[in-house]
Parts: C-alpha cells; sequence; structure tokens
C-alpha cells in the first residue's frame, strides 16, 4: 500500500520558481547552465522514474521493450472494468426498463462500451496503407565514426533496437498481400541520440523525380475515382495514362514489371532508402550515401499466376509468414550496406546523384557491409504498434543528413504532415511505438491527448526561472551540415542530367538474366491487357521503345499491336552508356539459409508409406524447412502396414500455391486415390507450372502420369527439378531434393504460354 498522505506534491524545480531566487531572476541560460545555480530541474530528471527512464537498458537488450511495460495490459486473472476502471458485474445484457422494456439512456457501461467502439477506426495511411511489421535490433560491424557520427555506428558490436514496417504501396489496409507492387521498408531506429527512420522501399529508384507530382502518381495508381476499381493494383488506365505521359517513370516501371514486385516473402526482398543521404562526422566532414539492405534469406519472388493464386488461398501470405517465422525462432536478418562517395565522385557520374530515378551502380560503388538487422520479435498489439507506428524521413539525427534530392524535400514535410490527421494530431510522437528511448525535453505544450505531464511554470527558452533549462545542445546538438547554396534565380524546373529517361531502364534490363526478362514482358503484357483505352497501351510501348528493340517488340505482340515510333527524349545530350551490372539481378542473391523456412506439402492418402513419410519430414525439419502432411480431410491416413499418420492440412484449406515444394511418397493405393482427386491432380500441376521442385517415391510417379506432368523437358532431358527416389538411393533423392529446394525454382521447365 501506498501512503498518500506521506506523498507532497513534488515539484523539484519549486525553488528557482518561486521565492526569492524567482524574485532576483539570474541571467537567461541559452547554451549549458552555470553549476552554480540549483537547476532542481535537472536534479528531478536524474532521479530515475518510470516515465523518464532510468537509461540506457544494457547492449544487447531489445529497449523497447523495458519502456513500454508500463502502458502492457495483460487481463489475465483480472475483473473486467470500464474506462474508469469501475467493476463491471454483466458485460451481456443492457440496462432496460423490465426483461421486454426499452434500454436505459442511464446506462452509462453499454454507451461507454458503443461509443469507444463506434471510434475504433482511424484513417488509414495515403499509401502503404497494408503492412506489417516486427522488432528487433541494428548491430554495426565496426565504428564507422571517422565517417559519421550517427549513434548506431559508434562502435563495433553496439546494437540498436528497431521497429521495421514492411506493406504495399496501392492497396487498402485490408488488401491482399501479393499483389504486383512495390513494397514499403521501413525502419525506426531508437537510437540514444534519438530516432532515426529510414523509409525505404525494396527498389532503389522510384516513379517520380519531384514531390510536385506524388499527388498525381498515387492519385492515378489508387482504385479509379468514379467506381473504386481496381483494388491494390496498378494495371487500370489512370495508372497507365499517367506513367506513359511522364517518360521519368520508365526506370521505375521496370523493376515494378518484374519479379521485385512479387516478392515470395518480405524477409527475401532488399531494401533500399532510395534517395541520396549525407553522412557526417564528428569533425563536421561530410560524404553522399545510398543505404542498401540485402536480406540472408536471399532475394525470392512468386510468379505472377502463382501470386494471383495466393491472393485467393491467403490474402496474407506476406504477413503470416513474417509471423511465423519471427515465433518459430527464424529471425529474418538483412545486412545493411552503404555505398559511399563523394560531392566531387558525383559530380563526376554521368547521372545526377539527387535524381531519384537513378540508381548508383555497384560496379561504380561497390556497397560495403557496415552491420546487420535482425528482427526477433512479434508485435503484442497490431492496431497499437504496427498501426500506429509513424515513420518520417524528418526524423534524422546527429549523423545523418539530407541531400537537395526534391523528392526526399517533399517526403521531410510530408511525413510529419500526414499523421497529423491519421494519428490526430502533434502528440503523435507520445505514442509508445513512436516514442524515443531517449528523454524529451523541450517547451512544446499541450495539444490533442496530450499524455507528458511538464513540471514546473517554464515553458519557454531563454529562460532564467527555469535556470536555462532545458538547454541548447550546441555542437552536441544536431547540426545541419553547411552545405555551400549558390544563388540562383528562383525556378521551378529541373536539372539538365535529369532529362535522360531510359538509359538506366536500359542498364536495368541488360542486367537481367532470361527468366527474369520473360517476367517482365509478361507484367506489362498483363497490366496493358487490363488497360482498355489502346491509345495508352500504345503511348507506353511507344517509351519501351526507347528502352530495348527486343522488349517493346515482344510486349507489343503480346498486345496485338505495331511497335510505334519511339517517344521522343527530352534530352540532345549525348547518353550515358553503362556496363551491364549482375547485381540488379534477383538470382544474384540466392541467400545464405539454405532451405530455412521452405514450406514443403507431402501429400498422403490411405495406404501411404507411414515410415517413408515420417523419414522424409524429419529429413527436412532437421534442415530447417516447414513440412505439412497434406491430404484430402483432417484426421488420420492408414499406412499400408497398418501405421497411421495425422493429417495437418487439407488440399482445400492449403492449395498447391502456398508451398515452395512437394513430395509424392510411395504407396501404390496412396498414389491411387489422391489421382482421383481433382483437388490433388491440380495440386501437382501447379507446383509443376510454378516451376516447384517435386520429389516422389515408387508408385507416387502415377500421381504425376495421371496429372499430365511431361517426363521430360522440351529438349527431351531429365527435369532436374523432378526427383525421383527409389527406396535405394532414397538419400541422394533427398539430398537432390534440398538442393532444388534451396534454389527455389526450376526455371529451365519454364515456357510462355505454360506447357501444364
Ligand atoms: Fe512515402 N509516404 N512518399 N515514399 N512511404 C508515406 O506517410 C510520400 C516515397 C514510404 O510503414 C505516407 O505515414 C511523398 C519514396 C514508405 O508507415 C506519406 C513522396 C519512398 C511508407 C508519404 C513519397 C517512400 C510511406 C503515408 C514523394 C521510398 C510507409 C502514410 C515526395 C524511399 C511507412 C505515412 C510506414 C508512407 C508521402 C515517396 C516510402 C503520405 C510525398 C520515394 C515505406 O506521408
Amino acid at each position: 500500500g501506498m501512503d498518500l498522505a506521506a506523498q507532497t506534491p513534488y515539484n523539484a524545480n519549486k525553488p528557482n520558481e518561486y521565492g526569492d531566487v524567482a524574485r532576483t531572476p539570474q541571467q537567461g541560460q541559452t547554451a549549458k547552465p552555470s553549476s552554480d545555480i540549483v537547476t532542481a530541474s535537472s536534479a528531478a530528471e536524474n532521479i530515475a522514474s518510470p516515465k523518464t527512464g532510468s537509461g540506457q537498458p544494457p547492449i544487447g537488450v531489445n529497449n523497447t521493450n523495458a519502456p513500454l511495460d508500463r502502458v502492457r495490459a495483460d487481463s489475465n486473472d483480472r475483473v473486467l472494468t470500464t474506462n474508469q476502471g469501475v467493476p463491471v458485474a454483466n458485460n451481456q445484457d443492457s440496462l432496460k426498463a423490465g426483461l421486454r422494456g426499452p434500454t436505459l439512456m442511464e446506462d452509462f457501461i453499454l454507451r461507454e462500451k458503443i461509443t469507444h467502439f463506434d471510434h475504433e477506426r482511424i484513417p488509414e495511411r495515403i499509401v502503404h496503407a497494408r503492412g506489417s511489421a516486427a522488432h528487433g535490433y541494428f548491430e554495426s560491424y565496426e565504428d564507422l565514426s571517422d565517417i559519421t557520427r550517427a549513434a548506431p555506428f559508434a562502435q563495433a558490436g553496439k546494437k540498436t533496437p528497431v521497429f521495421v514496417r514492411f506493406s504495399t504501396v496501392a492497396g487498402e489496409r485490408g488488401s491482399t498481400d501479393t499483389a504486383r507492387d512495390v513494397r514499403g521498408f521501413a525502419v525506426k531506429f531508437y537510437t540514444d541520440e534519438g530516432n532515426w527512420d529510414l523509409v525505404g522501399n525494396n527498389i532503389p529508384v522510384f516513379f517520380i523525380q519531384d514531390a510536385m507530382k506524388f499527388p498525381d502518381l498515387v492519385h492515378a495508381l489508387k482504385p479509379e475515382p468514379h467506381n473504386a476499381m481496381p483494388q491494390a493494383a496498378s494495371a487500370h488506365d489512370t495508372f497507365w495514362d499517367f506513367v506513359s505521359l511522364m517518360p521519368e517513370s520508365t526506370h521505375m516501371l521496370m523493376w515494378a514489371m518484374s519479379d521485385r514486385a512479387i516478392p515470395r516473402s518480405y524477409r527475401m526482398m532488399q531494401g533500399f532508402g532510395v534517395h541520396t543521404f549525407r553522412l557526417v562526422n564528428a569533425a563536421g566532414e561530410s560524404v553522399f550515401v545510398k543505404f542498401h539492405w540485402t536480406p540472408l534469406q536471399g532475394t525470392h519472388s512468386l510468379v505472377w499466376d502463382e501470386a494471383v493464386k495466393i491472393s485467393g488461398a491467403d490474402p496474407d501470405f506476406h504477413r503470416r509468414d513474417l509471423w511465423e517465422a519471427i515465433e518459430a525462432g527464424e529471425f529474418p536478418e538483412w545486412e545493411l550496406g552503404l555505398q559511399i562517395f563523394t560531392e566531387e565522385q558525383a559530380d563526376s557520374f554521368e547521372f545526377d546523384v539527387l535524381d531519384a530515378t537513378k540508381l548508383v551502380p555497384e560496379e561504380l560503388v561497390p556497397v560495403r557491409p557496415v552491420g546487420k538487422l535482425v528482427l526477433n520479435r512479434n508485435p503484442d498489439n497490431f492496431f497499437a504498434e504496427t498501426e500506429q507506428v509513424a515513420f518520417c524521413t524528418a526524423h534524422v539525427i546527429p549523423g545523418i543528413d539530407f541531400t537537395n534530392d526534391p523528392l526526399l524535400h517533399g517526403r521531410i514535410h510530408s511525413y510529419v504532415d500526414t499523421q497529423l490527421s491519421r494519428l490526430g494530431g502533434p502528440n503523435f510522437h507520445e505514442i509508445p511505438i513512436n516514442a524515443p528511448v531517449t528523454q524529451v525535453h523541450n517547451n512544446q505544450r499541450d495539444g490533442m491527448h496530450r499524455q507528458t505531464i511538464n513540471r514546473g511554470r517554464v515553458s519557454y527558452e531563454p529562460n532564467s526561472l527555469g535556470g536555462g533549462c532545458p538547454f541548447q545542445g550546441g555542437r552536441m546538438g544536431f547540426t545541419s551540415f553547411p552545405q555551400q547554396t549558390f544563388v540562383e534565380d528562383k525556378v521551378r524546373g529541373k536539372p539538365e542530367l535529369f532529362a535522360d529517361h531510359y538509359s538506366q531502364a536500359r542498364l536495368f534490363w541488360q542486367s537481367q538474366t532470361p527468366v527474369e526478362r520473360a517476367h517482365i514482358i509478361g507484367g506489362f503484357r498483363f497490366e496493358l491487357t487490363r488497360v482498355t483505352v489502346p491509345a495508352i497501351r500504345q503511348r507506353t510501348l511507344s517509351m519501351l521503345a526507347n528502352v530495348d528493340a527486343s522488349l517493346v517488340n515482344a510486349v507489343a505482340s503480346g498486345l496485338g499491336m505495331p511497335v510505334p515510333d519511339p517517344q521522343p527524349m527530352a534530352t540532345t545530350r549525348p547518353l550515358p552508356t553503362y556496363r551491364t551490372s549482375p547485381a540488379l539481378s534477383l538470382l544474384a542473391r540466392p541467400g545464405q539459409t539454405g532451405i530455412h523456412t521452405r514450406r514443403v506439402a507431402i501429400l498422403v492418402a490411405d495406404g501411404v508409406d507411414v515410415a517413408g513419410v515420417r523419414t522424409i519430414y524429419e529429413a527436412l525439419l532437421a534442415d530447417g524447412a516447414v513440412p505439412r502432411v497434406v491430404s484430402s480431410r483432417l484426421g488420420q491416413v492408414a499406412g499400408a502396414d497398418g501405421a497411421t499418420l495425422d493429417v495437418e492440412i487439407t488440399l482445400e484449406a492449403g492449395p498447391s500455391v502456398i508451398y515452395d515444394a512437394m513430395v509424392v511418397p510411395a504407396g501404390e493405393q496412396s498414389a491411387q486415390t489422391l489421382a482421383a482427386d481433382a483437388n490433388a491432380l491440380e495440386f501437382v500441376r501447379l507446383q509443376y507450372r510454378h516451376c516447384k521442385p517435386i520429389m516422389v517415391v515408387d508408385a507416387g510417379v502415377q500421381l504425376l502420369a495421371k496429372a499430365g506432368i511431361p517426363a521430360t523437358l522440351r529438349d527431351g532431358s531429365a527435369d532436374p527439378g523432378i526427383i525421383g527416389a527409389q527406396p535405394v538411393d532414397a538419400a541422394a533423392a533427398l539430398a537432390a531434393f534440398k538442393e532444388a529446394l534451396a534454389q527455389h525454382r526450376v526455371w529451365i521447365r519454364e515456357s510462355d504460354p505454360p506447357a501444364v
């Protein structure tokens, strides 16, 4: 029990604010307070309190855990209460004048409950409404203080807590995860010098060069305003109308039509800061930087037909994947890489580093690995954390600074501004997930939903009554890099190098493998087929004609259209010629985690070789894969030898597209039963069509034959992705299957149109 009488009202600064000291104010302070003044306010803050925090938890402790405990609620063993803490006797019935009488106005319990419910939703994000997030930490490999004074890089092994949100851009909050779209990759670092948000995407370039065009881009992309269609898709007239009139979007379109826009998992995509940023060290020296996140899980994507079908089978596919991996202890990791270059180097490039439609090829400036990101904890509450988290490009810390990228400058404004309506006012930084783990001290006050109870009567600076506190940090504080600015005429325009819209689109195309090129052609063909106005298709083709002849020919023939004349160029300068950049291929990063978290379906029915299934199951599990026993019905199947096996999921509930590979085990009767089930036949066909490894044991091969799976590739050679295991070489077959699973897809099987 607390002794209420013993608690005296406490204002540690009172001696300064009232009485003799207050009557004879000292000189107002704008720097560190002089030590002879009793700065009781700073003394008060040294007292550990749950509100201000007592300092930093030990290295490696997830910092956001401890401070959030004060706002966590766990109802285990607790009585139900109103929001005022009043215990509720009956949560089933409203208060009525007689059992069949009217409900009484007096029923404050009903009214509080319904009123709160009526206001449960907040506006969704204007873009990136659909997302999933997780907690974790960033660990610096080395001390980078020669390059930047940014706190996360201050020493080797230093860990900084993070909260990371992945998202799609176009769809609404409840839309499907596997839409063709750019993915957001937003990282909030809770550093010991305040919060730093690196709000990036999984594609290193953007559609537009200037913030002025962002509302137009988003209006064109979002469902059309008259009928609110289509949901979570760029495959419609207004999007292609806009981009085909904005040739600067060509490079980004190449990426967006590639498999980058249909990732297999949030865990298997790269992230990019997109803009050129600055790093600044303690001496005030600065370099330019591009941020890269590289997944240890490798970069892997879906195929389009699969992505479409997953939207029906499991619209939460990516959310579930991230959640389950973390719950299973398969913590996803990314390496942070920096492309560092000087201003002089940048001046020598054939493109402008302030142009967000351009990347810096890795062959020009290598990516230097500097640390890793580990996501190791799912949020406790989706709304409180994932929905309320507010990422803002304006959130930078000492050591990180901006460049004059005109897209970035618009963003610096937009992200803070949008939270005002989305989160209901200027105090969104106090929402626990947004609050820095460092202490916040300033003279900002009041506003909607204010949480902090600021003590004392001083809320201005300079002041003497508060001993000059909180005082300016001077060189300790954030100092904008004193970039030299040249006085020119006020102007709305673009630098000349921005006018090269095609060279890097061509670089991207030329750096893709044949499989990736085929998929890009398929992406354009699909989207432009959905476009209903032929002139828009034609105008898009006229842009592609400036990228590559084989590309535009293939897309045009897919649309049954002639190839139009190329769109006129916006520049007459000689265009740069790039070497190809193999690093731009998805296949360049197979990853380091083998078959970990890959999902494998084992199709069974009565009569299956139960012992064989167990062996395969355990072997996959042992290497970190996720095997599932799949059948027509839940319950058990009986093996030929009388042993039984629990079915984990049905063909209906867990269709082909949610697995990376499949196994048809031995068992004559089992294979025949499955071959009579169209769900099983479709399962096999889609596994084959989506280029997934298939392992068949003995009689299992009958199911493949019945499904019409070709025994060989088109050239007559054996399909390397169909692994047959006879009992004698079962171990070798299993090894070959795991190898194919690690490679993820058997692309050599693919054809357009599909053969099966
Ligand atoms: Fe965003 N963007 N954006 N964006 N963006 C938002 O902020 C905006 C851009 C990105 O998980 C909004 O809080 C403008 C580039 C991500 O919460 C909004 C411009 C890149 C997320 C906004 C851009 C991004 C957003 C909507 C052009 C990659 C989700 C809700 C000048 C580098 C963050 C919100 C999360 C969200 C504005 C362009 C990434 C409206 C004006 C380029 C990952 O403020």
